[in-house]
């Protein structure tokens, strides 16, 4: 392969509603730059860049896969992005390396949630965009519909390059109103007829260039003034214009193809090629690598596709982690297109490659030339908004299963693993359902292990709405060394004014407050401590004993084991024995009074809320509500945009199991959703009752 250099070099990524047929073009797109001489189908299994296991098994990209093409004296790299927002981790990587994309969308569907998704990400990561509309040989193509939503979708943005001769099984060719020429298709290899525009559409083309002079125009002084004398521009100058327009993000030329057919794609290759940005580097700076994704495959092992972000690097080259000050050797590098690795001896600065079996070849990583201390941005990934807990199903496998776990991580960033110490639950979360059974999948294939996957428990939190006292004596005697210590103690909740006045055995008691702690709980929520012991009733030194006994308990929650807080504890009397008292019989002590009387204080339990946003199409608003309200959802402010609705709302954690799954179902995929923890709020008190009796029946179980 010969050696680009960053003017020469386009890295542009496939975006779009899942089916819309990226992979395919991607395909389509090597046929037409020789780089395979026959192409292979989804159905097949066969394509280039679906070649991944699991990708073959749900025919639908699961990771993004670089391919690359070598056209009019250019690279092209191609990332071709999952669609589906299961798997929307691959097109993050694809919005970090590419400077370019290509917006693929079904002229069978029309503007879906997944293109909206895809304008969204563009105007973000500020892609310059082409729009290509596929599908147009499919039976339920419909020009005018999709044209109508693309304009509606993209504005003042819109802009027609090309429209069909016909649709559907006649779809065979199409106007161009750069070029001015009706492109038409013989076969479906790609074999092209350049004609004169047929009488019947030239009115219609007319209408179409006159736009785009117009439009270009508006994109240089020099061009607006030329086309005011003259009414018009030359092919050269509309050229400039709609490259300055497209590089600036002013526009998003629209042009028609079928993936399928192969038919346009050519065309479509070419106008990228012309309109897309070069990567803005710098090949004689230290060199540089980021790696963008990581995957093992067969006969190889472990793969990392990299993007030379400065620099050349060369087969043999030392580079290093400058996190952690590991050195790599890349013995050798490729070009890749899919499962197709060429090895090459030279990448320079902008270009795509891969190389095996690096120690630091993890996703998210830098190499770079050693003392040069280069480190590029990471990809910085969506919230995970589906959780669940997992664990084997025999416990011997457990330790596989993290090592799996951590393998699988490490390769997608995007499912995040962590050991609740709390809920005493490995919680395992993604980006829907669909991208956890993925992982699923993997565990069982790729590791040969069994696992369950369960709804993760509620970090449930304890605490009291009464004022209430209890004593406890601790009293061993075996032998020598006895143990003895006696607590008496109140506790109230840690709101509003300090009190130091309460009715304690019938009698209204004042308490000296002598010395106190406030502690903030790591698991939020606080607990103040206070010394009210008068006439050394217990010696100082036994406070800390006292004070352990009582945050020991608050770790196990008396009503369900769930962690307590926000509580005042005043020790106002006890007794000690001169030999027998001890630290260990006060930490008992403190924590039976403490339990005694957290029982008889009006104990609640407390559930965490989150604050959900959903944009959903409006016309599912009415389901959504009500979907939310069933889930004690309290609905807050309604907002709108462009025919959706954003709904927010206050739901406790407990009721979003899944919901990321319903929601899908509940809007046919057309809704997304956010979700933030807001604060702790006592459950209804039927939940509380069964919680505390499911407690006491999980505590049978143990004994
Ligand atoms: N009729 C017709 N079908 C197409 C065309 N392009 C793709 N398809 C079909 O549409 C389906 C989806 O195509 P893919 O290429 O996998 O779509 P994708 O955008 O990569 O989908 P994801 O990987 O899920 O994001 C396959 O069955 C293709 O054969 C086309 O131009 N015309
Ligand atoms: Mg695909």
């Amino acid at each position: 392969m010969k050696e680009y250099s960053a003017q020469d070099i386009r890295n542009v990524v496939l975006l779009g509603a899942t089916k819309s047929g990226k992979t395919t073009l991607a395909e389509t797109m090597l046929f037409e730059g020789k780089v395979i001489d026959r192409r292979g189908t989804i159905e097949d299994k066969n394509t280039v860049s679906d070649f991944d296991d699991l990708e073959k098994l749900n025919q639908r990209s699961i990771y993004a896969t670089p391919v690359y093409a070598e056209f009019l004296g250019k690279k092209i790299n191609i990332l071709d992005a999952p669609g589906s927002d299961d798997f929307i981790g691959g097109a993050y990587a694809g919005f970090r390396v590419c400077e370019n994309g290509i917006l693929v969308m079904n002229a069978q569907q029309g503007v879906e949630v997944g293109t909206r998704n895809a304008l969204r990400y563009a105007e973000q990561y500020k892609l310059p965009l082409v729009v290509a509309v596929n599908h147009l040989d499919g039976e339920k193509a419909d020009w005018d519909l999709t044209q109508h939503a693309l304009k509606d979708a993209l504005g003042s943005k819109y802009l027609e390059i090309q429209f069909p001769t016909a649709t559907g099984a006649e779809f065979n060719g199409f106007i161009d109103v750069l070029t001015m020429k009706y492109y038409r298709f013989k076969d479906d290899k790609g074999t092209r007829e350049d004609l004169e525009i047929p009488a019947e559409f030239a009115d219609r083309a007319e209408e179409a260039r006159m736009a785009l002079i117009e439009k270009v125009a508006e994109f240089d002084d020099e061009l607006m003034m030329k086309f005011f004398d003259e009414g018009t521009l030359s092919d050269e100058e509309i050229i400039t214009g709609l490259t300055a327009g497209i590089k600036n993000r002013e526009v998003y030329p629209v042009l028609c193809i079928s993936g399928k057919k192969d038919i346009g794609v050519k065309r479509l290759l070419e106008f990228t090629l012309n309109a897309a940005v070069a990567p803005e580097v710098d090949e004689k700076a230290p060199a540089g690598l980021f790696i963008y994704k990581n995957n093992v495959e067969h006969h190889l092992g472990e793969v990392s596709y990299f993007k030379v972000m400065s620099g050349t690097v060369t087969a043999g080259l030392d580079l290093e982690n400058p996190e952690n000050g590991d050195k790599e050797r890349l013995s050798a590098i490729y070009a890749v297109a899919g499962t197709k690795k060429e090895p090459v001896q030279v990448l320079k600065a902008g270009d795509f490659g891969c190389a095996v079996k690096l120690k630091n070849g993890k996703s998210n990583t830098t190499l770079s030339a050693i003392g040069s201390g280069l480190n590029f941005d990471k990809i910085q990934y969506p919230a995970p908004k589906y959780r669940c807990a997992i664990k084997a199903k025999v416990q011997q496998d457990e330790q596989k299963l993290g090592e799996a776990l951590k393998k699988i991580s490490s390769q997608d960033p995007t499912v995040v693993v962590e050991y609740s110490k709390e809920l005493r639950q490995t919680i395992l979360s993604g980006n829907g359902e669909q991208h956890i059974n993925a992982v699923k999948w993997r565990i069982n294939n790729e590791f040969g292990l069994e696992i369950e996957l369960f709804a993760p428990k509620v970090p449930y939190r304890e605490t009291i709405t009464k004022v209430a006292t209890a004593q406890y004596r601790h009293k061993k005697q075996s032998g020598g060394a006895g143990q003895f210590g006696e607590v008496h103690l109140l506790v109230c909740p840690a709101e509003g004014e300090l009190r130091t006045k309460f009715p304690i055995d019938g009698k209204e008691t004042q308490l000296n407050i002598k010395s106190q702690e406030i502690i903030d709980l790591e698991w939020g929520g606080k607990l103040e401590f206070y010394n009210c012991v008068v006439g050394g009733a217990i010696d100082l030194g036994f406070m800390p004993a006292i004070l352990k006994g009582i945050k020991d308990r608050m770790v196990e929650g008396p009503l369900t084991g769930s962690y307590a807080r926000d509580i005042r504890v005043y020790v106002y009397d006890g007794k000690m024995h001169p030999v027998d008292s001890k630290e260990i019989a006060f930490i008992i002590a403190g924590r039976n009074a403490f339990k005694e009387a957290f029982r008889i204080a009006g104990p609640k339990i407390l559930e965490p809320i989150y604050n959900v946003e959903v944009t959903t199409p409006a016309e599912y608003q009415g389901a959504v509500m009500s979907d939310l309200q069933n889930r004690r959802g309290i609905l807050g402010d309604l907002g709108s945009e462009e025919g959706f609705s954003i709904l927010r709302a206050r739901v406790p954690l407990a009721e979003l199991y899944r919901y990321s799954t319903v929601l899908s179902s509940l809007t046919s995929g057309s809704a997304s959703f956010t979700m933030e923890f807001a604060d702790y709020q006592p459950v209804p008190g039927d939940i509380q009752t069964k919680l505390i009796a499911d407690y006491a029946a999980s505590e049978k179980e143990d004994e």
